[in-house]
């Protein structure tokens, strides 16, 4: 499982983080599949309105702007680029989530579907210091 997660995500030094992101139920933000550069997934959703449409992005372009469909989750009011920094890309410089996948975590975490992690301790403890 290490080999394979290694491979999936060598891009990244932030491996653990945007495995930890997937964990609370993200997907990347082209949609849930492995296949980064797919020009098909314009029209698949990682189900965060404010993450931009994309293709899944592997460089650090900033402003490498994959679907022009960004309107069609209520969210944008206009195309906009890429968010190539975002943890549950495939780029190299990630430094960020959303605030709509910080909401899809946070709703992971007290969800009956997942386990107890969710506690006052664990939350003041540790969920406040990873900034989520
Ligand atoms: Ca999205
Ligand atoms: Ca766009
Ligand atoms: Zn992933």
């Amino acid at each position: 499982m290490l080999a394979q997660l290694v491979l999936q995500i060598h891009y990244s030094s932030r491996a653990l983080t945007h495995e930890v992101g997937h964990w609370l139920n993200l997907e990347h933000l082209w949609g849930p599949n492995n296949n980064p550069g797919t020009g098909s997934s314009c029209s698949s959703d990682d189900y965060v309105d404010d993450t931009p449409r994309c293709i899944g992005v592997t460089s650090c372009n900033l402003n490498s702007n994959s679907c022009s469909n960004d309107v069609i989750d209520g969210y944008w009011n206009s195309d906009v680029v890429d968010n190539v920094e975002n943890y549950m890309e495939y780029s190299s410089c990630n430094k960020m989530f959303t605030n709509g996948q910080k909401n899809r975590m946070r709703a992971a975490m007290v969800s009956s579907i997942g386990t107890s992690i969710w506690t006052t301790n664990n939350h003041n403890n540790k969920v406040s210091s990873f900034n989520i």
